[in-house]
C-alpha cells in the first residue's frame, strides 16, 4: 500500500449529500456533467492518486531536485517525473478549465474535490501542473494573441510561474524593485532578481511562461510606488513563435539558485535572475494595461484556495494514516484495570486520550473539507451566473482566507498530533507522517502568511466589505439554529453553536471599536493587530463547528432510514464528531472572546530589550 490514505466517501457525502452538487450538473455551464460521470471522475483520480501519483511521494523527498549552476537548470527525479505524465496523460489538467479552453464542464466543487486526492497524493505535481490555469488568466485578461498564447500553453503542455517574492519584498510586495524597461519595439525588458519561486525551472515540460510583477518605467511610462505601481509581464524561457508555439532562443530568465528546505523537496524552490547574465529578460505587458496587483491576485485567489485544500488534503492522510495504526498497535491495558498488572493488553484505540486526539483530527479533517467544498459552492453560483453573483463573490472572498489560514495552521497543528499517536515510530521515515509535517508546514506561509490572511480577512473582507459577506454567512448559520431538526438529537450542539455565533460577533465588535476608537488614538489600533489571527482561527472553528453539524443533521435524517453497515458507522461517526467538536472545542470561543474584549497595548508598549 501506498502512503496516501484517501477518503471519496467523504468527499462524495460533501458533494452530493450536503451541498447538492447534483441539482447544479447537467445545467447552465455543467451541461455535459451529471452524478454518474461525476462519481466515475472521482474514482479514476482516486485510483491514480492511490497507485502511480503516491508512488514518488518518498523519493521525490528524499531526492529532491538537483541544480545545475553552469546551465542555470533544475533537473527532478525519474520517479517524480513519471507520476507527472501519468497526470498529464490523463489530461486532468482539463479539470479547472473553463469550456473555452477545453474544460470537463464540471462544477468547482467537483474540481476542488478532484484537487483534494492529487494535493493529498503528491502535491509538487499539481503545481508543477499549474500551467493550464495560468493559461486560463492570460487568457481572461490578454489582448488576441495572448490569448492564442494561452491556447499554444495548453496544447503544448507548458509551465507557468506567479513571480511576486523578492528578498526585501515579501509580504511587502509594494517594496518590489524589479523594473520593466518599455523598448522600442512595444517589448518590455524585465531586470531584477526574483527569490522563492515555485517550479522556476524544471526538466518536464519543453517550455515555462513566468507571469512577473514588476515596475514598467520608460518613456511616457509613469512610475508608481507600491502594489499599485507593479505591471504584469508574460516573460518566457524559451522565446516561441507567436503562432505555432515553435521554440526559439534561449530568453534572460534564468534559474541563479535552488533553496534546500525543510519540506516539499520535490518542488523546486528558486532565485530567478531577470536580464543579468548578458540576455535580455524579453516580457510582453498582460493585456496591454498596467493593472498588475490585481490581474496577479486572480492567480493568487487560485493558488490560496489550492493551498487550503493542499494543507487539509494533508490533514486527512496523516489522520487516516494514524488511525490505521493506532487500530493495530497493542499496548498497555484499558484504563479500568490499570492496577491489574496481568490484565490483557488492548490496542491503544481504547486509551480515552488516543481517542480524544484522533477525533479532534477528524474533526479538523473532515470540518475544514467541508468548509472548503461549502467555498466552492459560492464558485459554482459565481460560475453560473446567479442572480446574487455580486454577493456570492464577497462571500468566497471572505472564505478563502478561512480555507487558507485557517486550513494551513489547523493542518499543521494537528499533523502534528498524527504524529503523536504513532509514538516513537511516527518519528521515523518508515511512516509518512514525518514527512507530511515538513510538507505542509509551507502552507501557512507562501500565498501570504496566517497573519496577512488574517488582515485580509478583518481588514478587507469584513471592514471593507462592510460586514455584507460576513452577515450572509451569519444568516445562514442562524437559519440552521432555527430550523429545529434532528428530532432535538442536537439541541445542545445547536445552542453551543449559537453560543459560539456570539462570541465571534462580539470579538467582531470588540475589534470595530478598536479601530474607531483609532480615528483618535492612532495606536488603538494595536489592538486590533494583537487579535486579528485570533478572530480569523475563530470563524474558522465556529464555522467548521456550523458544517460538522450540518453534516449531522443529514447523518440523523440517514440513519433514520435503512443503511448498509458501513453507512451506520459512516453516519454514526458524522453525529459523533459533531458533537464533539460543538461540545470540546466550541466553547473556548468566549474565553476568546473575554480576551479580545479585554485587549491593551501594554505588549506595544514593552520595549524591544525586554522581550
Ligand atoms: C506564492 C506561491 O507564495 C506559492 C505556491 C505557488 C504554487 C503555484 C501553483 C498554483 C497552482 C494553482 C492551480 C490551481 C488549479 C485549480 C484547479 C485544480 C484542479 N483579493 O490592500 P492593498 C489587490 S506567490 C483580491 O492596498 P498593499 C487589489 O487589486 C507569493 N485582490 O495592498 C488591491 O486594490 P484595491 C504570494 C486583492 O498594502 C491591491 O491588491 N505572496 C486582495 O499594497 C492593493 O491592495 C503573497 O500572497 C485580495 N485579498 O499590499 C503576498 N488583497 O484595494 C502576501 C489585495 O483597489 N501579501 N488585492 O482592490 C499580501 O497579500 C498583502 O496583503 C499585499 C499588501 C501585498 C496585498
Ligand atoms: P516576511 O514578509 O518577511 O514575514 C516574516 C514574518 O513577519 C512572518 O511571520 C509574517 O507573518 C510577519 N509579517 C510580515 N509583515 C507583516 C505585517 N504587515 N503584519 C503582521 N505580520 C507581518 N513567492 C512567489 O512570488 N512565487 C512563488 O512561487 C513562491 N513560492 C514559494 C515557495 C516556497 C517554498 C517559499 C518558502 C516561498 C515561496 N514564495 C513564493 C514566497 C512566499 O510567498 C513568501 O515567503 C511569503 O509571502 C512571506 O514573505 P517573506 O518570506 O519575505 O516573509
Amino acid at each position: 500500500m501506498g502512503h496516501y490514505k484517501s477518503n471519496v466517501r467523504d468527499l462524495e457525502f460533501n458533494l452530493f449529500e450536503v451541498f447538492n452538487v447534483q441539482e447544479r450538473l447537467g445545467t447552465g455551464p455543467f451541461a455535459e456533467s451529471d452524478e454518474e460521470t461525476t462519481r466515475g471522475l472521482l474514482a479514476e483520480l482516486n485510483k491514480l492518486a492511490v497507485g502511480p501519483l503516491a508512488e514518488s511521494f518518498a523519493e521525490g523527498d528524499r531526492e529532491g531536485t538537483k541544480y545545475d549552476p553552469k546551465t542555470f537548470t533544475v533537473t527532478l527525479p525519474d520517479s517524480f517525473k513519471r507520476s507527472y505524465q501519468a497526470l498529464w496523460d490523463g489530461e486532468w489538467y482539463r479539470l479547472g478549465l473553463g469550456d473555452e479552453l477545453g474544460g470537463m464542464g464540471i462544477p468547482p466543487t467537483v474540481t476542488w474535490a478532484a484537487a483534494e486526492l492529487i494535493l493529498g497524493s503528491n502535491p509538487a505535481i499539481f503545481m508543477y501542473m499549474a500551467g493550464p490555469n495560468f493559461a486560463q488568466v492570460i487568457h481572461r485578461n490578454g489582448n488576441d494573441l495572448q490569448k492564442h498564447w494561452a491556447q499554444l500553453m495548453i496544447d503544448r503542455g507548458w509551465g507557468a510561474t506567479m513571480v511576486l517574492t523578492e528578498p526585501d519584498a515579501g509580504s511587502d510586495v509594494g517594496a518590489a524593485r524589479t523594473k520593466a524597461v518599455l523598448q522600442a519595439d512595444g517589448t518590455w525588458h524585465v531586470d531584477g532578481v526574483k527569490r522563492f519561486i515555485t517550479s522556476g525551472d524544471q526538466d518536464i515540460t519543453e517550455n515555462i511562461l513566468h507571469l512577473v510583477l514588476a515596475r514598467p518605467e520608460g518613456p511616457g511610462v509613469e512610475t508608481r510606488p507600491g502594489t499599485k505601481g507593479l505591471s504584469l509581464f508574460l516573460v518566457p524561457k524559451f522565446h516561441f513563435d507567436p503562432q505555432t508555439g515553435e521554440l526559439g532562443d534561449r530568453n534572460g530568465a534564468f534559474v541563479t539558485n535552488v533553496e534546500h528546505k525543510m519540506g516539499l523537496n520535490a518542488s523546486a524552490t528558486c532565485e530567478v535572475t531577470f536580464g543579468q547574465h548578458g540576455t535580455p529578460a524579453v516580457g510582453w505587458l498582460l493585456g496591454d494595461v498596467h493593472n498588475g496587483i490585481a490581474q496577479m491576485f486572480q492567480v493568487i485567489e487560485y493558488a490560496r484556495m489550492m493551498v487550503g485544500t493542499k494543507a487539509i488534503a494533508t490533514l486527512s492522510t496523516g489522520y487516516l494514516n494514524a488511525l490505521d495504526y493506532a487500530k493495530e498497535r497493542v499496548q498497555g491495558a484499558d484504563l479500568p484495570n490499570m492496577l491489574d498488572k496481568s490484565a490483557p493488553r488492548v490496542t491503544i484505540t481504547h486509551h480515552p486520550e488516543v481517542r480524544r486526539s484522533l477525533m479532534l483530527q477528524k474533526a479538523y479533517a473532515e470540518g475544514l473539507r467541508a468548509t472548503y467544498l461549502y467555498t466552492a459552492t459560492y464558485q459554482d453560483k459565481i460560475a453560473m451566473d446567479a442572480p446574487d453573483k455580486a454577493l456570492y463573490e464577497r462571500v468566497n472572498d471572505l472564505l478563502l482566507p478561512i480555507v487558507k489560514g485557517v486550513g494551513s495552521e489547523r493542518a499543521s497543528e494537528q499533523l502534528t498530533q498524527s504524529l503523536q499517536i504513532l509514538g516513537g515510530s511516527g518519528f521515523l521515515q518508515d511512516y509518512p507522517i514525518e514527512q507530511y509535517i515538513r510538507d505542509a508546514k509551507i502552507d501557512s506561509l507562501y500565498e501570504g502568511t496566517t497573519a496577512i490572511q488574517s488582515m485580509d480577512f478583518f481588514f478587507r473582507k469584513i471592514v471593507r466589505d462592510k460586514g455584507q459577506a460576513l452577515a450572509h454567512i451569519a444568516g445562514e448559520i442562524t437559519a440552521f439554529l432555527s430550523a429545529e431538526s434532528g428530532n432535538g438529537r442536537l439541541k445542545e450542539e445547536r445552542a453551543l453553536l449559537k453560543q459560539g455565533l456570539e462570541d465571534v460577533q462580539g470579538m467582531i465588535g470588540a475589534l470595530i471599536g478598536y479601530l474607531m476608537a483609532s480615528q483618535e488614538d492612532s495606536r488603538s489600533i494595536y489592538k486590533v493587530g494583537q487579535h486579528t489571527v485570533r478572530l480569523l482561527l475563530a470563524t474558522g472553528d465556529l464555522v467548521i463547528g456550523w458544517l460538522l453539524l450540518r453534516q449531522a443533521d443529514v447523518a440523523l435524517r440517514a440513519l433514520s432510514g435503512d443503511v448498509s453497515a458501513r453507512d451506520k458507522s459512516f453516519y454514526e461517526g458524522k453525529v459523533a464528531v459533531a458533537s464533539f467538536f460543538a461540545h470540546n472545542v466550541l466553547p473556548e470561543l468566549s474565553a476568546g472572546r473575554k480576551i479580545v474584549e479585554g485587549a491593551d497595548n501594554t505588549l506595544m508598549d514593552l520595549t524591544e530589550a525586554a522581550f
